[in-house]
């Protein structure tokens, strides 16, 4: 039973998931897809608190550099909660844990996963929907609940919503974005940002971060973007907010806002089935020969397929900040700021980095100089993947 004590690397005794090295996808995925079960369903059922410990320890184990083979193997090792322990060896000993099992089984989680799935639908909504006993797409449709505009869309694409987006398809949008931002305010600077930068081969949407060289030329971008990409003929859904950030005398704001302020859409893009980056690419020269092209039948009965895409707009000021903020994985964006706060008594958002020591905001024009600032070893966006 007791084997060798194994000495931990420095890197796997580090508590903080930002201290770490996680690429993708990592050499334990049967026990970080288990774990990440658990910890979705205690985020499906509003228990926050027991969702960030699984997913700690799914994030710990992400970051191993080799597949665990025993319980023994585990000794030493930090973010690991009996519960989380308990999972993990009934995995190693049976290949299967019961718990895990169940949970994916259970009505309530099955139909939590779905109504959540739908965009635009968040916990509480769909909690509400459960209780009224709504379990399927149907239900929910004949159920008389007025929907609202995302939600309309979210239903109505929810398929292709809920196909994953492959490496391709984030090139070929990518063309997309660039060629419209491009248009409508030359020497703006796009950068895809997200899990694929993080290195991913998909995603469920794909994230793009904008700005300009100079302070000031990307206010109300934004507008001038989903005008442009209208009047195209690319959007099938999009929602925008303005940006409501201004630095105060207080610091960086509450340090557990996860939500930030910038200038942002969130939206469905229209992609037809042909637009790989090089088609897309020669499709904004030749609009009309590809229109002719893409006339073929695609998955649905339909030439084009909708993807989910949030496009955010930062100065250049706070881009390094934003694009920190925007790589992920959610679990490094809390830990980032969770480390910034206790070791460090600094407040970190996606806007800027507030010194509560000193009172002062630190700038940073890269995110190398943001992690040295935190005093971290710099982390690249793959290694991001906790
Ligand atoms: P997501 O697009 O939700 O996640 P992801 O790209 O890591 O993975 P997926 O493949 O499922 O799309 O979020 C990307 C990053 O954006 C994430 O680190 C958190 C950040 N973010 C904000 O900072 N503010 C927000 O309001 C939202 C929705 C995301
Ligand atoms: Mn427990
Ligand atoms: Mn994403
Ligand atoms: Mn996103």
């Amino acid at each position: 039973q007791q084997g060798d004590p194994v000495e931990a690397p420095a890197f796997l005794a580090a508590s903080y998931a930002c201290q770490r090295n996680t690429p993708q996808p990592g050499h334990n995925t049967l026990l970080t897809a288990a774990l990440s079960v658990l910890a979705e369903s205690a985020e499906l059922n509003g228990d926050e608190g027991r969702g960030l410990a699984f997913r700690r320890s799914e994030g710990l184990l992400r970051s191993l550099d080799r597949r665990v083979q025993g319980p023994a193997e585990l000794r030493g090792l930090p973010c690991l909660g009996d519960h989380s322990r308990r999972v993990i060896q009934d995995l190693l000993e049976n290949g299967v844990s019961s718990e895990v099992e169940e949970t994916k089984s259970s009505p309530r989680y099955k139909a939590m996963k779905l109504l959540t799935g739908i965009f635009g639908v968040g916990v509480k909504t769909a909690k509400r929907w459960f209780t009224e006993g709504i379990c399927s797409l149907a239900q929910l449709e004949t159920s008389g609940h007025s929907l609202n505009a995302a939600q309309q869309a979210g239903l109505k694409y929810y398929t292709d919503l809920n196909q994953p987006v492959s490496r391709e398809e984030a090139d070929a949008v990518s063309v997309m974005v660039e060629g419209v931002v491009h248009s409508v305010l030359p020497g703006a600077r796009v950068t895809l940002a997200g899990g694929f930068r993080r290195g991913k081969m998909s995603g469920h949407d794909v994230d793009f971060l904008i700005t300009h060289p100079d302070e000031g030329k990307e206010e109300g971008l934004i507008h001038k973007i989903i005008a442009c990409l209208e009047s195209r003929g690319l959007l099938l859904y999009q929602q925008t907010t303005r940006n409501t950030y201004r630095e105060s005398a207080k610091g960086a704001g509450r340090p557990s806002s996860s939500m930030d302020r910038f200038e942002r859409c969130f939206s469905i893009f229209k992609l037809t089935n042909d637009s790989s980056p090089e088609d897309t690419r020669r499709a904004q020269q030749d609009p009309e020969r590809v229109r002719v092209e893409a006339d073929q039948t695609g998955s649905g009965g339909r030439p084009w397929r909708a993807v989910r895409v949030d496009l955010v707009v930062s100065p250049i000021s706070q881009f390094a900040f934003a694009l920190l903020g925007w790589t992920g994985s959610k679990l490094f964006e809390r830990e980032t700021r969770r480390w910034a706060v206790r070791e460090r008594s600094m407040s970190l958002s996606s806007h800027a980095l507030y010194d509560r020591n000193q009172e002062r905001y630190l700038r940073a024009s890269s995110e190398e100089e943001i992690f040295a600032h935190l005093g971290l070893e710099y982390v690249s966006p793959t290694g991001r993947n906790a």
